[in-house]
């Protein structure tokens, strides 16, 4: 049992979701070293969502609210730390929620799906083709999901699949707390933020925005990703010249 006052609860209830994930099946072994990087980067951003953050989960908000067809994609990492989280962010925004996994076998699908489900939200289910141009297990998608898909968010992904996704002329808004990564530099849109400090934000964009096209709109076309990224590492930066005070 974490204490309410340890001063690092937060990051310890993520640990123990994390590990939890692990051994019931959800997370892939892999995910907790992809945890750990994240850990490290949040560490480093100072644990807070910053400014140029904020407005990028406002523009996702927005990105999502004019797609006519927007894909959640959830993987182990994210159904194990924010379950309920994409279950409101389904319902805020109307996207469609589909599981497509690294590590992926069918057992943990199911397993991802159920727990998704368990927590609110409903999953796309079907027959999977490789129809992503990629050589590993992340080219399995639903036609009428993440194929079809005009806009998707793809969460703590790895570089070449936001790629593949890129290629066949989607909008891809990832959330990676590393904005050296290679997703970071390859999505339309990056959230440089903690998934689960991210993913309500972007809930409350939806509710604020809707009905609200034209500010969509501006908040859409004024966006620049590379601003995004450099005020990330700017951040960092900062944080690491404090540090040496
Ligand atoms: O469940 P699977 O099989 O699909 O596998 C999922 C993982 C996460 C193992 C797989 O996608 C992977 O290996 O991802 P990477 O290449 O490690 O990329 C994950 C990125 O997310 C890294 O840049 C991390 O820094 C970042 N990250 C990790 N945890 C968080 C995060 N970003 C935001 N919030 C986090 N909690």
């Amino acid at each position: 049992m974490i204490p309410e006052d340890h001063p690092r609860c937060r990051s310890l209830i993520a640990r123990e979701l994390i590990a939890e994930g692990m051994m019931n099946g959800i997370v892939a072994p892999e995910g907790m070293s992809a945890h750990g990087r994240g850990e490290a980067f949040d560490y480093l951003i100072g644990e807070k969502t910053t400014g140029s953050a904020f407005l990028a989960e406002k523009t996702a908000a927005a990105m999502l609210l004019m797609a006519k067809r927007p894909v959640i994609s959830v993987n182990g990492n994210t159904a194990a730390l924010a379950a309920p989280l994409v279950a409101d962010l389904q319902q805020a925004s109307g996207a469609a929620v589909e599981v497509n996994l690294f590590h992926r076998t069918e057992e943990r699908v199911e397993k991802i799906s159920g727990h998704l489900e368990k927590n609110g939200a409903e999953v796309l289910k079907g027959i999977p083709r490789r129809l992503l141009p990629l050589s590993h297990a992340r080219a399995l998608c639903l036609e009428d999901g993440i194929y079809a898909a005009d806009t998707v968010l793809v969460p703590l992904e790895d570089g070449d699949r936001c790629g593949a996704l890129r290629s066949l002329g989607k909008n891809v808004i990832t959330i990676d707390i590393n904005p050296l990564s290679r997703t970071a530099r390859t999505a339309t849109l990056t959230i440089v933020d903690e998934l689960t400090r991210a993913m309500p934000n972007i809930s409350s964009g939806c509710f604020e925005l809707q009905n609200k096209p034209s500010e969509c709109t501006r908040l859409i076309t004024s966006h620049d990703n590379n601003y995004l990224l450099r005020s990330a590492l700017e951040e960092i930066m900062e944080n690491l010249s404090n540090a040496l005070d």
